[in-house]
């Protein structure tokens, strides 16, 4: 993957609160280009799989019980600059600190329910869209 491309979850809480397509249109107008999509449900294994750089943390269970207590949404997002530009646009990990105008201040209630994922580097966005994208299901 080169490193104009990021990978994005958008999480159980703001799908269940209706916010996916106001967050698909603050993505697209900022810029990025969608290059892969799906709505799914994680498993539990899954979860834990993504999430496995976290697992000593102690907040890995809950949030594994977060994301597979209802779907979400998948993508590959190519801009320049992706995954800078991304964690901008998402904002800090809690909404408490999250910029003005960004995703997690927008759509995000708490630290564990945080509205969306976006990658930290590029190699975590290769392995990230690895995990949920074959090489026929994106551009
Ligand atoms: P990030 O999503 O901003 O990259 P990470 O530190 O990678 O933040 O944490 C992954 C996810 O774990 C966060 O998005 C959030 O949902 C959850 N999380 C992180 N820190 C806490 C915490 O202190 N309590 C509860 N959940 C947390
Ligand atoms: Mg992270």
């Amino acid at each position: 993957m080169t490193s104009n491309r990021t990978f994005t979850m958008i999480k159980p809480d703001a799908v269940s609160n209706g916010h996916i397509g106001n967050i698909i249109n603050d993505i697209t107008s900022s810029g990025f280009k969608i290059i892969a999509m799906k709505y799914l449900h994680l498993t539990q294994s899954q979860a834990e799989n993504f999430y496995g750089i976290h697992r000593e943390r102690p907040f890995f269970k809950d949030l594994v019980s977060f994301m597979i207590s209802g779907p979400i949404v998948a993508a590959i997002l190519e801009k320049d600059n992706a995954v800078e530009d991304f964690r901008t646009l998402i904002g800090a990990t809690n909404p408490e600190n999250a910029a003005e105008g960004t995703i997690r201040k927008k759509y995000a209630k708490s630290i564990d329910a945080n509205a969306i994922h976006g990658s930290d580097s590029n190699e975590n966005a290769d392995i990230e869209s690895n995990f949920f994208f074959s090489s026929f299901e994106r551009f």
